[in-house]
């Protein structure tokens, strides 16, 4: 609960004016709550409406996406956009491709962008779109005709100076490809309008890899500083089984752990001799199939529905969707040992999960902080493009690892700052929040 009369009217002032949007709400009241001391020391962020300011978004762009099936019935899909804040550089974050996606969701998405950018250390402001358009079972000429009608629309309001997306769930190479020929075809411009891109036109190395790579080497350095500890020998149980939850799993067993579970909105597999990645890649990636196929190649257990945080651990990487894993499940977790949890996904953890992590000192990890590795090689995508060339592997590699590590000292020495030593929640929101909020005084009152 808000403590100051300050923040407790911004949340109540959002509240009233959103009370529909559960998702906003709760980033919106994590967030606050951190930085609720940074506003008490700080009186020019009250003084100049900062806090209300950073909640309200600069721009929400709604559209209709109509699209003919290959049955050639017309399909009426709703696209969004939300431009949140451009304090420190250009509109920036991915789109999502999910039945689920309104609003509050991209809206949640967007204000966590803002903070998360900000840690990376570059230029970038935070945004978010996507459409409830459900990509599965989807062939891709449909796929196809969705992304050149969605980018129709969206390109009115993007560019590589003002606002450049990439993907999320359900936008991956494939649906990335799709919108940027539109975009081309539209604007008869080649610009890096859009991250994710194939290494044929203009795509960074070692993007795809980036998120879940950024994760642990977050984790690494979280338990070396932390606990004198590592991966190595460590049991790590992954949620989701798409771009992050593959990347993290690839990385976490080159760091001598060992993933023995995965899901997807299905269920979960768990393989007690460790999971065979490249048979997850074969299923998820070339043939866009089910984790329960697993099961029917391996000796390794399938379960319907949810129940994967039952694993017992060390490490676990929720890696899905948001709120995939409660208080219930974080009891389950510390009770069988887990020493740290860190968010590959956008706001996995509840707030009763996280806030039983935290009381139980279990090492916790906000995602806006753990998940900052995607958009960090997208800003490098960026640099690339303007200066129209193509680093190696181990360059982007390299200053990826660079960038986590900094944003694990940034949160801790926030977090160290303001008197809450060791937790990296209020730390990734004080480090996010102190440089949006530099920017936006000295810019005065423009947006
Ligand atoms: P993908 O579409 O590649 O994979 C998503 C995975 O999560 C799938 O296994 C999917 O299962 C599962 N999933 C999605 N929605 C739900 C749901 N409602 N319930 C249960 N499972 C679900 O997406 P990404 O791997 O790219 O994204 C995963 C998370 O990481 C998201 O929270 C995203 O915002 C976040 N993220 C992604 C970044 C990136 O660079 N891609 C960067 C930073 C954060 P199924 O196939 O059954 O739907
Ligand atoms: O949530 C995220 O940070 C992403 N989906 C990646 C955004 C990006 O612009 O690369």
């Amino acid at each position: 609960m808000f403590k100051t009369e300050y923040v407790k009217r911004v949340y109540s002032e959002v509240e009233a004016k959103d009370p529909h949007q559960p998702e906003f709400l709760q980033a919106v009241r994590e967030v606050l709550e951190s930085l609720e001391v940074v506003a008490q020391q700080n009186p020019a962020i009250e003084k100049n409406a900062i806090l209300e300011r950073m909640v309200e978004p600069e721009r929400l762009i709604q559209f209709r996406v109509s699209w003919m099936d290959d049955a050639g019935k017309v399909q009426v899909n709703r696209g969004f956009r939300v431009q949140f804040n451009s304090a420190i550089g250009p509109y920036k974050g991915g789109l999502r491709f999910h039945p689920t996606v309104t609003a509050s969701v991209v809206k949640f998405l967007g204000f966590e962008q803002v903070l998360k950018n900000s840690l990376t250390g570059l230029p970038m402001g935070g945004a978010k779109g996507g459409s409830n358009f459900n990509p599965k079972g989807k062939s891709d000429a449909e796929v196809m005709r969705f992304c050149q009608s969605f980018m129709t629309e969206l390109t009115k309001h993007i560019g590589q100076f003002t606002d450049v997306p990439a993907g999320d769930i359900g936008v991956g190479g494939r649906e990335i490809g799709y919108m940027y020929g539109q975009y081309k075809r539209l604007q008869n411009e080649v610009a890096g309008v859009l991250t994710g891109k194939g290494l044929s036109y203009g795509g960074s190395l070692a993007r795809t890899e980036a998120t879940g790579y950024g994760l642990c080497y977050y984790v690494q350095e979280a338990l070396k500083v932390l606990k004198s500890d590592s991966f190595e020998g460590k049991t790590v149980v992954i949620s989701g089984s798409g771009n992050v939850a593959i990347f993290a799993t690839e990385k976490a067993t080159q760091l001598g752990a060992k993933v023995v579970a995965l899901s997807d909105s299905g269920g979960y597999i768990y393989d007690k001799n460790g999971i065979d990645l490249d048979l997850v890649k074969a299923i998820k990636l070339e043939r866009r199939g089910r984790i329960s196929e697993y099961c029917t190649q391996r000796d390794a257990e399938y379960h319907e529905g949810k129940g994967i945080w039952g694993i017992p651990c060390d490490i676990a990487l929720p890696c899905a969707t948001q709120n995939e894993l409660d208080g219930e499940d974080a009891k389950l977790l510390v009770k069988n040992g887990c020493i740290a949890v860190a968010e590959g996904a956008n706001m996995p953890c509840t707030p009763e999960a996280t806030e039983y992590f935290l009381e139980k000192d279990v090492v916790y990890a906000p995602g806006k902080a753990t998940n900052a590795g995607g958009v960090a090689v997208s800003g490098l995508e960026m640099t690339q493009n303007s200066m129209r060339l193509a680093w190696t592997f181990e360059e982007v590699d390299t200053r990826l690892r660079d960038i986590m590590i900094n944003i694990f000292q940034a949160s801790a020495q926030a977090a160290e700052k303001y008197g809450m030593p060791g937790n990296l929640l209020a730390g990734a929101n004080i480090a996010g929040f102190e440089k949006v909020a530099a920017a936006m005084l000295e810019q005065g009152v423009s947006y």
